[in-house]
């Protein structure tokens, strides 16, 4: 069964675990987190112990899905899988995933420890400040946020920012649309209270799906079986009797109320900036705390992208945006990347030219498809000789194969929303579009300047001649 400890000596034994001991949860090992990441090329998974004010084992792990490797481990993939192929086998994986129910079990560790009504204190466990300007401390980045259906029944488990207001109540953010929002916006239209069940430590998978856009009506714990194949183990909360996944290190239950709302924010978000100051959101009473014994507490610091926890995102939409050119039936397209520092701001794709105006076509469906266009702002198209994971190559692209006047596209009044920064309040949701076409112009491809760079078969050549020298002299690539 998942389960977050073993996942974690799974980690450590691909080399890819660190514990920091000694931090403070005041906005030091995020800091930290981040420096990791700018310094670190595998960007390991952390686990923060012995934090400041916190007895030892009261620990919190970040930086989980940072790395191809741990992506693919958590997803039941192989480890040693290369970016290209991991996003093709998503892309096949995708559109046959069957949802595998959970399996019900009686009873877990999660119970070790119980608390409720005035013995109730969320700040036993070394809740982080994340951001210098956040307006307190985020108990909820990495949590699954279980609540049902009242009109259908189905259980919903989404991803969705939690800020600590006191010992026992704390402010939880959804967007209009989302399915706990729809399940809250439901009962309070009844004038009924939303039972709810968050939990703050899981095996990964659990946040890879309650993370993404899994389809309507679908459970995302039989998501998460469908994606590993293996049913996940839930317990049922004894108050509310919505799932809790078995392995869950912290866990509570509790109630949103209608009209029942607190200030909540700042927050910095995966844009790289703060967002929202500080609306009235809904408040969770909580009624009772759950943890094991010496609890681990997952977060996700929402690292500005460009020293990213955010990789997964990427590689995940990269194939969901070239499935998407597949079935509006643009051929060739060679790869598609959205590049990581980019947030969803940035997609690039490399085609092989077919015929005159594919560039275009395959550029303008990649910005308008659903999983590129939310907050999309530029696309490059490239061709095929380009390897789009490597930015100094799409660089280059840009810089010697577009002409400004002739290969940028301008898109207005396309879809943006309020997290995006670069858009003023009176525009209301909209934002521009630009479309780089960075291709060699398809008339006159043939008598474009041949690149200068050694070609592939000779670059292999050489390196595999030279393979011990650039080994030991140069280190592997
Ligand atoms: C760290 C993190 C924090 C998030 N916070 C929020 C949030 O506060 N509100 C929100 O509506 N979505 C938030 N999201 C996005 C949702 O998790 C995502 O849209 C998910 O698909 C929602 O699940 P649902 O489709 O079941 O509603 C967050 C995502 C991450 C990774
Ligand atoms: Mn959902």
């Amino acid at each position: 069964m998942a389960d977050l400890r073993t996942w974690l000596d799974d980690v450590n034994k691909l080399g890819q675990l660190i514990t920091v001991n000694n931090a403070d949860w005041d906005l030091e090992l995020s800091t930290l987190t981040e420096i990791i990441n700018e310094r670190s090329k595998v960007r390991p998974a952390i686990v923060f112990d012995k934090i400041k004010g916190y007895p030892e084992g009261y620990r919190i792990a970040v930086n989980l899905l940072s790395s191809l490797q741990r992506l693919a481990l958590t997803m039941g993939m192989d480890p040693k899988i290369g970016e290209f192929d991991f996003v093709q086998q998503w892309r096949r994986q995708v559109k046959t995933i069957q949802p595998i129910d959970p399996r019900k079990v009686k009873s877990a560790p999660l119970f070790e420890n119980v608390q409720k009504g005035a013995d109730i204190d969320l700040l036993k466990f070394p809740v982080p400040r994340w951001h210098e300007l956040d307006g307190g401390r985020y108990i909820g980045t990495d949590d699954l946020v279980v609540t049902r259906d009242p009109e259908e029944g189905w259980v919903n488990v989404g991803t969705y920012r939690i800020m600590i207001h006191g010992r026992d109540h704390m402010g939880l953010h959804m967007s209009p649309g989302k399915h706990g929002r729809v399940h809250r916006d439901k009962n309070h239209a009844e004038g009924k209270a939303l039972p709810i069940a968050v939990s703050f430590g899981h095996h990964p998978i659990n946040f890879l799906v309650a993370s993404t856009d899994v389809p309507n009506r679908v459970n995302e714990y039989a998501y998460a079986g469908g994606i590993t194949g293996v049913p996940l183990d839930v317990v049922d909360g004894p108050l509310t009797g919505l799932p809790i996944p078995a392995d869950s290190e912290i866990a509570i239950e509790g109630e949103v109320l209608p009209n029942d709302f607190m200030p909540e924010g700042p927050f910095g978000e995966w844009t790289g900036y703060y967002a929202s100051n500080q609306p009235a959101v809904p408040v969770i009473r909580v009624k009772a705390v759950y943890h094991r014994n010496d609890p681990i507490m997952c977060g996700f610091p929402l690292l500005k992208p460009s020293s990213g926890d955010n990789l997964h995102f990427s590689l995940m939409r990269s194939a969901l945006i070239w499935n998407a050119l597949d079935e509006a039936g643009v051929p060739d397209v060679q790869a598609v990347w959205a590049h990581p520092s980019g947030g969803r701001f940035m997609t690039v794709l490399a085609i092989k030219q077919r015929y005159p105006g594919h560039a275009r076509q395959a550029a303008m469906i990649a910005s308008q498809c659903r999983s590129g266009a939310y907050l999309g702002r530029y696309v490059i198209v490239v061709d095929e000789d380009i390897d789009i994971t490597n930015s100094e190559e799409v660089i280059w692209a840009i810089s010697s194969r577009s002409d400004p006047v002739e290969s940028i596209e301008i898109l207005r009044r396309c879809w943006s929303g309020p997290l995006d920064p670069r858009i003023a309040v009176s525009d209301k949701g909209l934002s521009s579009r630009a479309i780089i076409d960075a291709t060699r112009p398809y008339e006159w491809r043939d008598k474009f300047p041949k690149s200068s760079g050694a070609s592939r078969e000779l670059k292999d050549k050489v390196a595999g001649e030279w393979k011990s020298f650039l080994d030991q002299k140069v280190g592997a690539k």
